[in-house]
Formats: structure tokens, C-alpha cells, sequence
């Protein structure tokens, strides 16, 4: 066996080539995610399959948020039904741990759910955050981005601009910090009521019933919902993430006319 002959100058051209023509292509989409969690995984999954143009941007190098880890650092996820279905349709092994309560590995689980995202034909960006949103005429029309590592260097080496990527609707999936929707409250367009204590039981219900366009082309899906709407948390379980993040999708395709 033997590997292609092929320069390091052609592997810099090839990355680059790539990366600047996909970014091109993604300063317009149809939705962008803000939040590589489990939450903005799904959503942008079904988004993607119901065909739109999906950019999904985390700020961290992994995607996944908390779905790699349950609790506690121990790396089995829970769901509570139905969202068990979710797993079936994503092919994720699982065992029911008691009535109504499932149980998988959060590495596998997670990296199925990454990878059904890409498949579906999400475009997903990692080290990029949200620095600001677009917005005209009292409508989210997009957002303005910085590399991650931007934010990590000192102030006096860091006069970067950051840019704007523009798109029809904004999800904001960036968990309990709501961080899309924490920048219109800035500027005192609408106020978050903060994170209620642990419930489980009314907490997932509550977090799917809730998801909703918050502000004129703004969709809040996952634990952002909670820390928007002041709901209780659940804890270690994802199931409400899961479909919270489906209903997240059916509210943009809805609105997309797809
Ligand atoms: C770019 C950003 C920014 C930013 C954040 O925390 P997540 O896993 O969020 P969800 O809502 O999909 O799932 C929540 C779940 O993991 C959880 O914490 C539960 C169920 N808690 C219950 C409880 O009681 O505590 O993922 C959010 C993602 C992360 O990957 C962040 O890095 C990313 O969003 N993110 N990306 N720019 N400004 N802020």
C-alpha cells in the first residue's frame, strides 16, 4: 500500500478551497442554529431533511453539548417516553431502564445524532459564536459571528470585526445561557425569567410546549426555553431536547412554506 503522491501545499489548497466556498455559499440560509446541543442537532436535522438550507453554528470544537455526558460525568442519557421514538428513528441502541424511563450510551447516542444532522444536509460550523444578532425593522434577520478563539486572546491583541451571516429565521439553541435571545433583552426588547428549579415531571412538558417564535424571527428551542420562559429544569434527562428541538423545525418549515 501506498498513499497518493500529493504535496502539503495541495492539502493547504484544499482546505481552503473548501471552506471558503462552503462559507460563501452559508453568508445566506434559510435558518440558522445557534447551538450545537442536542436540541439544535435535531432541529437542524429535520430542518435539513424537510429541505432547507441549514447552517448550525457551536462555538465549541465538538458538537454535542451536554449529550455526550448524562450526570455526575457518567455517560449514559436517559429519555422519558415517548421520546424513545426519537432513538428508534436514529437508530440509537437503547434499554429500557424502567417503565417508561430508556437508557443509552451518550457517546453513541451523540454521535448518531451528529451524524443524522449531517446526513440530512445540515451544513454545521464549529469554533464560531454568536457575537450579535441582524436586526431590521424589529425582525432577527441573522447574526453576527467571531471565531472562538477570538475571545480567548487578550483585549489589546483583539480588535477583530466580527461578521454577519444573514438568514429568513434564527433558532436559538445555545441552552440554559439563551444567548440569542439574551441579546435582545440587552436592549430591552424582551425580558428572560430565568431558570426554575428542578421538576422534572412539568419541566419537559412544559419546555415542548413553550418552544415557539419568542420574537419576530427568533425560534428558542431547548434549555434556552427554560432560562426564556422561567420553567423548571428536568436534570439528566434529554427527552424534552429531543422533541423540543423537532417542534423547533415544524415551526421554521411551517413558516418557510415547505
Ligand atoms: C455558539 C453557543 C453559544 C454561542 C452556547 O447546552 P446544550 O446541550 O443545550 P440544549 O438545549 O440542546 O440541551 C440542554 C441539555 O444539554 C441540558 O443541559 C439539560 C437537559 N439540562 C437540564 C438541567 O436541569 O440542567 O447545548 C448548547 C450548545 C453548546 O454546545 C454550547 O457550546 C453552544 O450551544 N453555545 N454556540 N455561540 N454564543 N452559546
Amino acid at each position: 500500500m501506498k498513499f497518493a503522491p500529493v504535496s502539503e501545499s495541495q492539502i493547504t489548497r484544499a482546505i481552503v478551497d473548501e471552506f471558503a466556498a462552503e462559507l460563501h455559499a452559508y453568508v445566506e440560509s434559510d435558518v440558522i442554529i445557534v447551538g450545537g446541543g442536542p436540541a439544535g442537532l435535531m432541529a437542524s436535522r429535520e430542518l435539513a431533511a424537510a429541505g432547507a438550507k441549514v447552517l448550525l453554528i457551536e462555538r465549541n470544537n465538538y458538537f454535542g453539548g451536554g449529550f455526550w455526558l448524562g450526570g455526575f460525568l457518567m455517560n449514559k442519557v436517559t429519555v422519558r417516553a415517548p421520546a424513545e421514538r426519537v432513538f428508534d428513528e436514529l437508530g440509537i441502541p437503547y434499554r429500557e431502564y424502567s417503565a417508561g424511563l430508556y437508557v443509552a450510551d451518550g457517546p453513541h447516542a451523540c454521535s448518531k445524532l451528529i451524524a443524522a444532522a449531517c446526513e440530512a444536509g445540515a451544513k454545521l460550523m464549529n469554533m464560531v459564536a454568536l457575537e450579535d444578532v441582524v436586526l431590521h425593522e424589529e425582525r432577527v434577520r441573522g447574526i453576527v459571528v467571531n471565531w472562538s478563539a477570538v475571545y480567548s486572546l487578550p483585549r489589546q491583541v483583539a480588535a477583530v470585526d466580527p461578521v454577519s451571516l444573514e438568514s429568513k429565521l434564527v433558532i436559538d439553541a445555545t441552552g440554559h445561557d439563551a444567548s440569542v435571545v439574551k441579546k435582545l433583552e440587552e436592549r430591552g426588547l424582551l425580558q428572560t425569567k430565568g431558570q426554575g428549579a428542578m421538576w422534572v415531571e412539568r419541566s419537559e412538558n412544559l419546555v415542548v410546549e413553550e418552544t415557539s417564535e419568542l420574537y419576530p424571527g427568533l425560534i428558542v428551542t431547548g434549555m434556552a426555553v427554560s432560562t426564556a420562559y422561567g420553567l423548571p429544569r428536568m436534570g439528566p434527562t434529554f427527552g424534552a431536547m429531543l422533541l423540543s428541538g423537532k417542534r423547533a423545525a415544524e415551526i421554521a418549515i411551517e413558516q418557510l412554506g415547505l
